[in-house]
């Protein structure tokens, strides 16, 4: 069966026959003669987060650390309730799968692909080739562009194959530009050039023909100088045929602040036939958030969520974690917080709320 990105083929997999949306069902109530299908868990939960996305047919996903996942049930509750696609903050990063040169660490990543296999859960990979986050052997290796070139192809073959099938999307190549919209400095950019996206893409392709394979980054859900360098990229590689599948806007957002040309942005690109997902979405707010601050929070959730879901070829909406308790929001914007849908005991915010009304087109 081919890989979809999207989630039906789950559900036909499914021992319990997919409960119907509770409308139907009400519907159904009137003419006796039909039997209701039996009410499952799976039933009251579609006014879940994921009930609502597997109704539409779309991915709603979180960034998951391997710490919580570990070691709090509570938020295992409310991932494996309310999220039917999960990306690993960290655990598929290369400094953490080949921390030393040739010797792997599959452990956290190897969890979190089993732990979305036992709930249901489509894995988004992340990420392959990116500037940040790799090993010191590789960062400081001083090796030759041939060199790199096999290390790169060699990290793509053992990655996706250990994972084939397993993984509906990659985020093959990571945050490869500037804000003015020249190619960003990196490892690769420097010694290989531009070329290796294409390559990557290819290797990758090649590896997990099924998997979807997208250019990620930040700052580009706005039409700006950095989404116009990503389009005309992303065009030249669909006319010289390398397999690319989609674009991952990652949407780190300030509260009161989605850009107003993100869906027409976001639509161009699907425009050119490609996938588009919104894949690490949060909204931050400076500290402490007030009520009229996480009112603005919701309705920023609702129409980001919105800006991608209204557009033809949007896979789905990713939130980069589930709660403020392990955001990376703190940690790096100093004074900044709550910019998540779930607060730090796990009571749903109003941007839960906005986003639940974002994926549900009746809201
Ligand atoms: O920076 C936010 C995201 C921007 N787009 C790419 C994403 O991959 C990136 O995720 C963040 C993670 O949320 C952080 O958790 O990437 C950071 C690193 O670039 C992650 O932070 C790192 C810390 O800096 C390290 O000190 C720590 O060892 O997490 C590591 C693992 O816990």
């Amino acid at each position: 069966m081919p890989h979809a990105s999207r989630p039906h083929h789950h559900h036909r997999r499914r021992r319990v026959p997919r409960p119907l949306p509770l409308v139907a069902a009400g519907a159904l109530l009137a003419t006796a003669a039909v039997t209701l299908p039996q009410l499952t868990p799976e039933a009251s939960a579609a006014t879940t987060l994921r009930g609502y996305a597997d109704a539409r047919g779309v991915r709603i996903g979180a960034a998951v650390g391997d710490g919580p996942l570990t070691s709090d049930s509570a938020y295992t509750t409310v991932l494996d309730r309310e999220f039917n696609s999960v990306t690993a903050e960290n655990a598929m990063k290369w400094d953490a799968l080949e921390p030393s040169r040739g010797g792997y660490n599959w452990a956290a990543a190897d969890r979190l692909v089993a732990h979305a296999a036992a709930h249901n859960q489509g894995v988004r990979g992340h990420t392959l080739a990116w500037y940040s986050q790799l090993p010191s052997w590789l960062k400081n290796g001083n090796f030759s562009a041939a060199e790199l070139n096999t290390i790169l192809k060699k990290h793509i073959d053992t990655t996706l194959g250990r994972y084939k099938g397993k993984v509906y999307a990659w985020d093959v190549v990571n945050e490869t530009f500037n804000e003015d919209g020249s190619m960003r400095s990196s490892l690769w950019q420097d010694k290989l050039g531009t070329g290796y996206i294409a390559n990557a893409l290819r290797w990758a392709h090649a590896a997990d023909p099924a998997a979807k394979l997208y250019i990620n980054d930040y700052n580009i859900e706005a039409d700006n100088a950095k989404s116009d360098a990503l389009y005309a990229l992303a065009k030249q590689l669909l006319a010289e045929g390398v397999p690319l599948n989609g674009i991952g806007f990652q949407s780190h957002f300030v509260v009161g602040q989605v850009p107003s040309t993100m869906k027409a942005n976001l639509k161009r690109f699907s425009d050119l036939g490609l996938e588009v997902s919104v894949t690490e979405l949060d909204i931050r707010i400076p500290l402490p958030a007030s009520a009229a601050e996480l009112a603005q929070q919701s309705a920023d959730y609702k129409l980001a969520s919105e800006n991608c879901l209204g557009v033809a070829r949007c896979a789905g909406v990713t939130v980069w974690g589930v709660t403020d308790k392990y955001s990376w929001i703190p940690g790096t914007f100093s004074g900044f917080g709550a910019a998540l849908p779930y607060n730090e005991s796990y009571a749903p915010k109003p941007s839960y709320t906005g986003l639940s009304n974002g994926l549900n087109p009746a809201a």
